[in-house]
């Protein structure tokens, strides 16, 4: 493979996607040398087939507003590659979705899914919908809307959608709702449902927890804990408070928070009372975070600013792509930061990285960081096929068990000579591995 080449043939295919683009080649890049080593991938034309989806479904999702208007969005379901299992992977509800993202989104998934160690392919979704100021009755029907389409494409053994940015457990419900009135079945076609249901206990605060799971890991790794160290957390969604709260309750000390208005600088930490009501203000369909700093005492709200100014430990960008530049990681960087880990699908720009990269600060890519949410999802997955719910503890310890076998992936594949572990290999090429080998194992297809 020369990537130099591949990626220049795919600009001309498909220009101006630039999200997309940017996932491909930062993968690219990581597994070129191993996968020059493997003939049968280039007889294949693994590369070459791996980068493309297996087929990419958008359709028109007309709906009534609460004044009675008519409103079209669009919708979108990129089914990316099967070649582990069933196309597995979320829906995002948010004014920017277009189709770069949601191929960007449904690549990154591939290797995700593979670390996992479940059975699951790669997919995305989602609609330019956007469900800031809805009222509940709007985001009803626009999920009725949107599945009346979506429902032809999926099944528990084809396709299994979840959620993304701007879509949780309230979205779920009614997209499983019309789901299961158009296909006559109740099976789980859909995860992160809720515990009535076919839901799985932990699956709502899983891509957080899993996060600050493997996050401990890294620690432990320096010989280094959790206790005492402060904590930068951008955005305040389905992820971010898991992480939170996670990292809380492992004594850390998190004290920033943001929102598409600012971000909240709060030196005492937050706390349940905090979190809840943070949670709380979101669940009016809100995601600005300025009057956190109104209730909490001691806290300052910085209006158009991005977390990254603080001096922290340890950075987690948890709201969306490419929120963490060149600039803001030289901040960081320059402020000391210990450990920086995505738990947004890739947080940070490629300029970012090579900053932390090239000052040997550690740092980890989404895919790896994140993946406790989907991995969770395939634990849903599980149980609605045994038709039957795990106690909270079992899917609890296999979440552990699995961030640290992907933890355990990324140091085996990402070891540097010089004994600093690029995660972002790591888990690229652990990734990728298995997927490429599975697909030469089947055949041309
Ligand atoms: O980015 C992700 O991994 C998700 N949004 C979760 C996907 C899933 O199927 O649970």
């Amino acid at each position: 493979m020369n990537v130099d080449q591949l990626m220049t043939e795919l600009e001309r295919k498909h220009p101006g996607e630039k999200e997309y683009l940017q996932a491909v080649r930062e993968v690219l890049v990581s597994v070129e040398e191993v996968y020059n080593r493997h003939p049968e991938f280039e007889a294949m034309k693994i590369a070459e087939r791996i980068v493309e989806p297996d087929r990419v479904f958008t359709f028109k999702v007309p709906w009534v507003d609460d004044r009675g208007q008519v409103q079209v969005n669009i919708g979108y379901r990129v089914q990316f590659n099967n070649a582990l299992g069933p196309y597995k992977g979320g829906l995002r509800f948010h004014a920017s979705v277009n189709l770069s993202i949601l191929k960007f989104l449904g690549f990154e998934q591939i290797f995700k899914n593979a670390l996992t160690t479940l059975p699951m392919g790669g997919a995305k979704g989602g609609s330019d919908f956007n469900p800031r100021g809805k009222s509940d009755a709007e985001i009803m029907r626009f999920c009725q809307a949107f599945m009346l389409e979506l429902w032809r494409y999926i099944g528990p053994e084809t396709d299994v959608p979840a959620g993304d940015i701007g879509v949780g457990g309230r979205e779920i419900g009614y997209l499983y709702g019309m789901y299961r009135k158009l296909a006559h079945e109740n099976t789980g076609v859909l995860t992160g449902k809720g515990m009535t249901y076919g839901g799985s206990l932990v699956r709502p605060e899983a891509t957080g927890f899993g996060a600050i799971y493997f996050v401990k890991q890294m620690l432990e790794d320096k010989g280094e804990t959790l206790e005492g160290k402060t904590v930068a957390i951008s955005g305040f969604g389905n992820v971010a408070w898991g992480a939170a709260l996670k990292a809380t309750e492992l004594g850390a000390k998190v004290v920033t928070i943001s929102g598409p208005d600012g971000y909240v600088y709060d030196p005492a930490g937050l706390n349940r009372e905090k979190i809840d009501y943070m949670l709380e203000l979101r669940a009016s369909n809100n995601d600005v975070v300025a009057p956190y700093a109104e209730r909490f005492a001691g806290s300052t709200f910085y209006a158009g600013r991005k977390p990254w100014e603080v001096k922290v430990d340890i950075a987690l960008p948890c709201a969306t792509q490419n929120e963490l530049d060149g600039d803001d990681a030289r901040k960081l960087v320059d402020n000391g930061v210990f450990c920086v880990a995505e738990v947004s699908n890739m947080g940070c720009t490629p300029e970012a990285i090579d900053i932390f990269i090239a000052s040997r600060t550690m740092y980890a890519p989404g895919k790896a960081v994140n993946a406790g949410g989907v991995a969770t999802s395939g634990l849903e997955m599980t149980q609605n096929a045994m038709k039957l719910n795990w106690p909270r503890e079992e899917v609890d310890d296999r979440l552990h068990q699995i961030m640290n076998s992907i933890h355990g992936a990324c140091l085996e594949y990402g070891t540097e000579p010089d004994g600093y572990v690029n995660y972002m290999k790591g888990a690229n090429i652990a990734g990728f591995m298995k997927v490429a080998r599975s697909m030469v194992e089947q055949g041309v297809i």
